[in-house]
């Protein structure tokens, strides 16, 4: 039976083809919604792209269609506007803009613009009949609202949370005036909610931190294999998406793309890509250098799993042959 797994995003590269991975596998997931915060993105593009996204892949197979929501949160470190813009030019990719899909977000869009995120996954979670498994790509601002809203009525309903974020025994991401590269971006956009997720007893936490991700770099050679399946409207789609994203590594030597948060949700199609190990996790929340950064308790309890293992190999084929499911 397929798992319903709703997907918390903020709409850059990996975080869109996430959702592409998690609709493209219907026999072990059934997306049930899908919220998306004004992180690393401008969140109206992102909302564009997943509505033109379940058009395409649910209105093909005759799937029904789920909700999606715009999280009313702004973070208290905004993403720089460069990386932000990049949804903007997914909304345009030829292959998501096919009339037939885009009339039909078009008439879905005016009742999907009243709902609001963060209240949209505490409504899911709580009233599903079965326990739902949460990915969170972005910051953890909407579910600590929902944990800090509903406690176990909203925690109880959750079978585990996957998320992408942090770095343990790794540098981080976030190379600022201000900080000194502990911290990774999605826990620094707001670190006092992943503080409430990441140090929450009641929830089963799985963290792709930097640790793990670190092995699933973007690059040429991989994107290129998308050409032989260019018959598929989705690898088309997911190979320029990807294609976009290469050349980070030239100019940031060091700082290039991942498949972050697609090995985070191809973990939720397939928990035998990583293995984890518990532990115990702090979430530096002052203004320090090291604002955000993720680091082990010599206290609290392990509540947190930690991904290590990542069998980048199976995830990039995983990827490729979801990818000629249309
Ligand atoms: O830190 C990784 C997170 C992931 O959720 N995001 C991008 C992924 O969606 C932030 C980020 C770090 N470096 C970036 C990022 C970059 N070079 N471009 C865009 N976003
Ligand atoms: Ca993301």
């Amino acid at each position: 039976m397929p798992k319903p797994v709703i997907l918390d995003q903020d709409g850059n590269h990996d975080d869109i083809i996430s959702l592409a991975l998690l609709l493209a596998r219907p026999e072990k997931v059934r997306v049930i919604g899908c919220i998306c915060t004004d992180a690393d993105c401008f969140v109206s593009d992102a909302f564009n792209i997943s509505g033109k996204l379940m058009c395409l892949l649910n209105k093909r197979a005759n799937r029904p269609f789920f909700p999606i929501g715009i999280s009313s949160f702004h973070g208290v470190n905004p993403f720089p506007k460069e990386w932000r813009c990049s949804a903007k030019n997914m909304d345009d990719l030829p292959s998501l803009n096919i009339p037939e899909h885009t009339e039909m977000w078009e008439k879905l869009k005016p009742e999907y613009e009243k709902l609001v995120g963060e209240e949209l996954l505490a409504d899911l979670v709580m009233n599903s009949p079965e326990k739902v498994t949460i990915c969170v790509t972005g910051p953890l601002s909407n579910v600590a609202w929902c944990i800090q809203k509903y406690g176990k009525r909203f925690t109880d309903n959750v079978e585990e949370c996957v998320i992408m974020g942090g770095a343990v025994n790794v540098g981080g991401n976030v190379f600022l005036p201000d900080t000194n590269g502990t911290a990774e971006w999605n826990i620094y956009w707001d670190p006092a909610a992943a503080k409430v997720v990441l140090e929450c007893p009641h929830i089963r936490n799985i963290l792709f931190s930097l640790d793990s991700t670190n092995t699933v770099p973007i690059c040429s050679s991989l994107v290129q294999r998308f050409g032989a399946q260019n018959e598929y409207l989705l690898s088309q789609f997911v190979g320029s998406t990807w294609a976009m994203c290469t050349h980070h590594e030239l100019l940031r030597p060091g700082d290039g793309y991942y498949a972050w948060d697609s090995l985070t949700a191809a973990y939720v199609i397939d928990n035998s890509l990583a293995d984890v190990e518990p532990m115990a996790l702090e979430v530096e929340v002052n203004k320090t250098k090291d604002e955000g950064r993720t680091f082990r308790s010599t206290q609290g309890r392990a509540c947190t799993y930690v991904a290590k293992n990542a069998n980048a190999q199976l995830f990039y084929d995983m990827v490729l042959s979801s990818m000629r499911s249309c």
